[in-house]
Order: C-alpha cells, then sequence, then structure tokens
C-alpha cells in the first residue's frame, strides 16, 4: 500500500458517526498515529501474530504498572525533554539548571520543612554512607530565592524507593524543603543507590530482546518551584558510577553530575552534628523566570499520592 491509500483508508474510519463531544486534537494525533502504525505495518510487513504480541505487551506492562518505566526506558521522556529545551531556545529563554526527566517514581505529599531536612528514618545507618545535600536556589543573576520549594526523592541502598517498595516506611527519602531566609536547603539523608527495573518485569523483558540493559547511576531527583519561576524538573547523577554515562533512561546531561566529597575532618564532622565521616554534595539550582511567551513547565500526569 502507498501512503495515500493509508490515509485514505484512516480518514474513513475517522468519519464522525455520532454527534456529540468530537475532541478535535485527540481526532487528529490519533489519526495520525494510526496511519503512521499502518505505514510501520506495510513497511515491516509486521505479522498478525506480531501485531497481538505489541497489544498483548501493551496489556501486561499497563496491568504492571511499567508503562511510565517503558517511556523512561524508550528514551520517551529524554525526548520531551530535548524537546521542551528547543521551545525555551526558540522563545529566547537560556541559562537556569538543565531540565531532565521525572520518571515513574514521584509520590506527592512529602513532609515539608524550612531550610533542613533529614530524608531518612535511621534505619540504613550502619550499612551506607550519610550523605549531606546543601544549596542554594537563586534566578539566573544568582540573586537568593528564599521560601522556594524544594522537593527530593531518592533510592536506598539497594537502589529501591519507598511507596513502590513497601519494605521501606512511607516517605522514606522523601521531603520537601522551603529554602531558608538565605535561599539556602540542606538534606541529610543517605547515599542513594542507582535503579534498575524489576529483572523478571515488562519493561527488562523488552530491554532484553533490544539487547540493552535496564540501570540507571546514582542519582537524586528534584522538583523546584517559587513564584513567578518555571518549575524544574531535573535530578543530579552522581559521578563515579558506572552506569552515568550508560543511563537506560538517558537522564545523565552535562551541568547534572554531582562529585560526592568525602568528608573526615572531625571538625567539620561536628559542625554538621553527625558522629561518623561522610560526604557531601553541592547542588546549586537556577531557576527561570516565567516569561509570556515561554511554554508551561508544568506536566500534569497521574501520580502517587501517599
Ligand atoms: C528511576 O529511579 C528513574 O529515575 C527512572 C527515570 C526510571 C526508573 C527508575
Ligand atoms: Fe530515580
Amino acid at each position: 500500500m502507498n501512503r495515500q491509500e493509508i490515509d485514505a483508508l484512516v480518514k474513513q474510519m475517522n468519519i464522525d458517526t455520532a454527534t456529540a463531544n468530537v475532541n478535535p486534537r485527540i481526532q487528529q494525533i490519533v489519526v495520525r498515529l494510526v496511519a503512521d502504525l499502518f505505514q510501520a505495518i506495510d513497511d515491516l510487513d509486521i505479522s498478525q501474530t506480531e501485531l497481538w504480541k505489541g497489544l498483548e505487551y501493551f496489556t501486561d506492562a499497563g496491568q504492571a504498572n511499567e508503562l511510565g518505566l517503558l517511556a523512561a526506558g524508550l528514551g520517551l521522556e529524554h525526548f520531551l525533554d530535548l524537546r521542551a529545551d528547543e521551545a525555551d531556545a526558540k522563545a529566547g529563554i537560556t541559562g537556569g539548571t538543565p531540565r531532565t526527566i521525572e520518571g515513574p517514581l514521584y509520590v506527592a505529599g512529602a513532609p515539608e520543612s524550612i531550610g533542613f531536612a533529614r530524608m531518612d528514618d535511621g534505619s540504613e545507618d550502619d550499612l551506607i554512607d550519610t550523605l549531606l545535600i546543601e544549596g542554594t536556589v537563586t534566578d539566573h543573576h544568582g540573586n537568593l530565592i528564599p521560601n522556594a520549594k524544594v522537593e527530593i526523592w531518592h533510592a536506598n541502598r539497594l537502589g529501591s524507593y519507598s511507596f513502590f517498595d513497601k519494605s521501606q516506611a512511607d516517605f522514606n527519602l522523601r521531603r520537601t524543603i522551603l529554602t531558608d531566609a538565605n535561599g539556602k536547603y540542606v538534606a541529610q539523608t543517605t547515599m542513594p543507590v542507582g535503579y534498575g527495573c524489576p529483572p523478571q518485569g515488562t519493561t527488562q523483558a523488552l530491554l532484553n530482546h533490544l539487547g540493552r540493559h535496564g540501570n540507571r547511576p546514582s542519582h537524586v531527583h528534584y522538583f523546584v518551584s517559587a513564584p513567578g519561576y518555571g518549575k524544574l524538573t531535573t535530578q543530579f547523577n552522581i559521578e563515579g558510577d558506572q552506569y552515568l554515562w550508560d543511563d537506560f533512561a538517558f537522564a545523565t546531561r552535562e551541568g547534572l553530575v554531582a562529585t560526592a566529597v568525602d568528608i573526615t575532618d572531625e571538625a567539620e564532622i561536628a559542625r554538621y552534628g553527625l558522629n561518623k565521616a561522610f560526604k557531601k554534595i553541592e547542588f546549586n539550582i537556577q531557576l527561570i523566570q516565567t516569561q509570556d511567551q515561554a511554554p508551561s513547565t508544568e506536566v500534569i500526569r497521574r501520580r502517587a499520592s501517599a
């Protein structure tokens, strides 16, 4: 079949046969996606058995709640970031901390505090290094932004996230910190370990067929927002991890690589109120002022809440 025949066929299938509530945007998107699918079936001579295999895959992935993970693993989420960067550039927006993907593991409703939060529940104290994260939130001139909302979430020493891993306490390693009067935030937590896709899951099954691993480097997620500034979705990825530049979700970016510095000096340890050597990461965040011509950076998607 040629494209004209395919387009004609798809159009026919999308003629309104009912009168109410047509959504022209959905119509436009579905017509295009269906035509592109037909084209791919034709080009690749996809068999009926293969087509059903694909539909069954989506059924299984949806039932396993792994479609968000799949979107990360297929690079869809990263692709949308690259498009958002392009849209910013077109609108003349430059600078600020780079964005990178949210991933599928955010949970709304984490405990809030001002200036400082301890994020871990102490259960990993003897098993993993303490990590101290500190930084400021500023505008792109370097002016400090007090009262900015810094939402932080990360994995434990096994690469697992609370809520999704029911063996952890609710909101373990998830906090919302409002920057203090000096625009500063400090988080005391534990060193995260990189995430790996569930080995028996639907995402890993597909990655296996593609000859790909399903691992992420050690990283910490952020949402940062303040009135008058675009909401920033980002992460830092930690230097030294074998997957730093081999992330199955393509989230590591220049400007988002953090170095964990070993702090062993007794006076420094005492100054932070700690009782053992720890690692420290400085992660400063620059927000961009909202502009009329700027595309919104707020992404609406279904998220867990606890
Ligand atoms: C993660 O922790 C993550 O950040 C992404 C993008 C995908 C799966 C797990
Ligand atoms: Fe993550």
